[in-house]
């Protein structure tokens, strides 16, 4: 990482018309002199840009996640660690097929969960007996991280890992030095016996070890494997080359800037100027004039979008119908690709070790679909580079006869990004009628409106920091969707009970005679506290209770507020169920509104 500290021959290079631009480019970090005025820090920032590998990993925009794992076979989101690695053993284990159908979806890195919260790692680790070493697949000489790294390297796709820092299997997980260790460890297998990684990915989320302690973790120790072992590689999420998007929907913002002084929250000055500043990784406003000015450093941290293809992370066969339609797919990558993010689309194999049929063909569909859409610029002429400043606008004729319903812009981020305010028009039987208007361009925008045939179409940049740098205009018809949506075919009671009992804890009369259970589902209402940590009971008489599941958190529903579906090992028969919120999202207990809950029959 470089740390550019303002001195006074870059005042010159700022000012100076007599220098070129290039030199005025600073990767990835400024930190601000004190005595600043606005109009420095902005002109700061507006020349700002990437380093070579973030560079690289924006061109890629489309990326995959693959979260596959022991948690594939219990049926759960997050394991607790306690499981028996005996019970990793897909039947059909084929990284190739992954492979293949990715590379279809148009897809040019995968990202492995090489250890999810549970601890339990892919590739046969010395660091821990939780791992594939001891299970039965391939007998328990497999490496799930070794085959998708060949597969990779046979088809010309980039590679990157996901490793928890959250280990709920580790003993030493809560005693800070001894876990950091084991991590590096861990860090260090996978980065050097593997070839090029290109990705690292950090999640967010912990909790207490066993010994009830918090763990302190050793980012500099994590990142220093890293930037030594495989400098091609950018660190995501609570890495600082790459952020989360601040939500699992796939939605990115309207607003998107890479420029941002928001900081990856590793050590205690981070996390206490992002306060200063207001700012986290959700937050709307992340590069504003207003928030620069307040800023003491600012920094080139691109947004990932991250979102399931299912509503889990992990494959449930249950979720089979839940499947994102085409529709929705595209959606998504508008609202990533086309707002200056990249997608990480996460495709689960299943219990054989397969992407599911469902999911694969999904794929085909979705690279098809983008490939049609995207190959067929309807502007006349090619050479679209041009320089901007606060006003300028540029035509461009679209072909005779032509249908438009999308619009491309991008900027050259090599020299920074600097778009605040554009509008884009289309002339229409000799009338220039406004088609988008939008703020930040960044990487790429797209914009969608209505079928039009126009002349031709007129691209305004009404505001930008200094010259903007426009690299690529095109304008494209992207075809309706036929089809349905996904349908949820399951059996299902909802909402529509006998008799509630009690709200709290909820309590249920379900059909005023006993019925036979196979599940329950929890859709929680949009508010602000979601239930986390629960019991489920069920009973024939509203006397005598058992509990027919013993799993007590919906693993990770504060990201990802989706349905969730929980499904009993054995058909049970009751009369009553009460479920009690241990925990809600926010740390109170929120309470559950009898319509939240569905019983799944069979
Ligand atoms: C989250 C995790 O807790 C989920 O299980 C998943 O891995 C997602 C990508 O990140 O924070």
């Amino acid at each position: 990482m470089k740390r550019f500290i303002l001195f006074a021959g870059l005042l010159a290079l700022l000012f100076g018309a007599a220098c070129t631009q290039h030199k005025n480019h600073i990767e990835k970090e400024i930190v601000f002199d004190e005595g600043m005025t606005p109009e420095q820090k902005l002109k700061l920032a507006s020349s700002l840009v990437p380093t070579k590998q973030q560079y690289e990993w924006q061109q890629l925009e489309l990326t995959a996640f693959i979260h596959f794992g022991i948690n594939t076979f219990t049926g759960r989101e997050w394991g607790d660690g306690n499981e028996d690695p005996a019970l990793f053993n897909p039947t059909d284990f084929n990284a190739e097929q992954w492979v293949v159908a990715l590379k279809e979806g148009g897809f040019k890195m995968v990202i492995l969960t090489a250890k999810h919260h549970d601890g339990f790692c892919l590739w046969p680790s010395k660091t821990t007996e939780h791992s594939v070493a001891n299970s039965p697949w391939r007998d328990g000489a497999g490496d799930v991280v070794r085959e998708l790294k060949n597969a990779t390297d046979k088809h010309g796709m980039k590679f990157g890992v996901y490793l928890s820092p959250w280990d709920r299997n580790a003993p030493s997980y809560g005693d800070s030095p001894k876990y950091n260790q084991l991590f590096v460890d861990q860090l260090n297998e996978l980065l050097s016996n593997y070839g090029e990684v290109h990705e690292v990915w950090f999640d967010g989320a912990n909790a207490e070890g066993p010994n009830g302690k918090k763990q302190i973790y050793d980012w500099e120790a994590f990142y220093h494997v890293i930037d030594s072992l495989q400098p091609n590689a950018v660190k995501a999420i609570m890495g600082d080359d790459v952020r989360w998007v601040g939500n699992e929907r796939g939605l990115g913002r309207e607003t998107e800037w890479s420029v941002t002084p928001l900081r990856a929250d590793i050590h205690e000055d981070a996390v206490e100027e992002n306060e200063r500043l207001g700012i986290s990784a959700t937050a709307k406003d992340l590069g504003s004039r207003k928030l620069i000015e307040k800023a003491k450093s600012i920094y080139w941290y691109p947004s990932e979008v991250d979102v399931s293809i299912r509503p889990g992370w992990f494959y449930h066969a249950e979720q089979d119908a839940q499947v994102k339609t085409l529709e929705h797919l595209v959606d998504i990558y508008y609202q990533s690709v086309g707002m200056n993010s990249v997608l990480l689309l996460n495709i689960p194999p299943d219990r054989r070790g397969l992407i599911h049929e469902v999911d694969a063909a999904r794929l085909k569909e979705f690279g098809q679909y983008i490939e049609e859409t995207f190959a067929n610029n309807k502007i006349e002429t090619s050479h679209t580079y041009w320089r901007a400043r606060n006003g300028d606008y540029r035509e461009y004729d679209i072909k005779e006869g032509e249908t438009i319903n999308t619009v491309l812009l991008q900027e050259d981020i090599k020299k920074g990004q600097r778009v605040e305010v554009f509008k884009v028009e289309a002339l229409i039987d000799d009338n220039w009628v406004k088609l988008a208007e939008g703020t930040t361009i960044g990487y790429k925008r797209l914009l969608r409106f209505d079928d039009v045939s126009p002349q031709k179409i007129r691209i305004t940049i009404i505001e930008t920091r200094f010259s903007a740098n426009i690299n690529e205009v095109g304008a494209y018809y992207a075809a309706p969707f036929n089809e349905e949506g996904a349908l949820i075919e399951l059996s299902h009671i909802d909402g529509d009970w006998s008799e509630v009992i009690e709200t709290s804890p909820l309590t249920v009369d379900m059909q005023g005679e006993t019925i036979e259970v196979k599940g329950f589902t929890y859709s929680p209402n949009d508010k602000a506290e979601m239930a986390f940590k629960y019991r489920f009971l069920l009973s024939t008489d509203g006397k005598e209770w058992f509990e027919p599941y013993e799993r007590r958190e919906f693993g990770n529903i504060k990201n990802n507020p989706v349905p969730q579906f929980i499904h009993f090992d054995e058909l049970q028969t009751a009369r009553y169920f009460k479920l009690e919120v241990i925990e809600g999202t926010e740390g109170g207990t929120p309470t559950i509104d009898p319509n939240e809950i569905g019983i799944l029959t069979h």
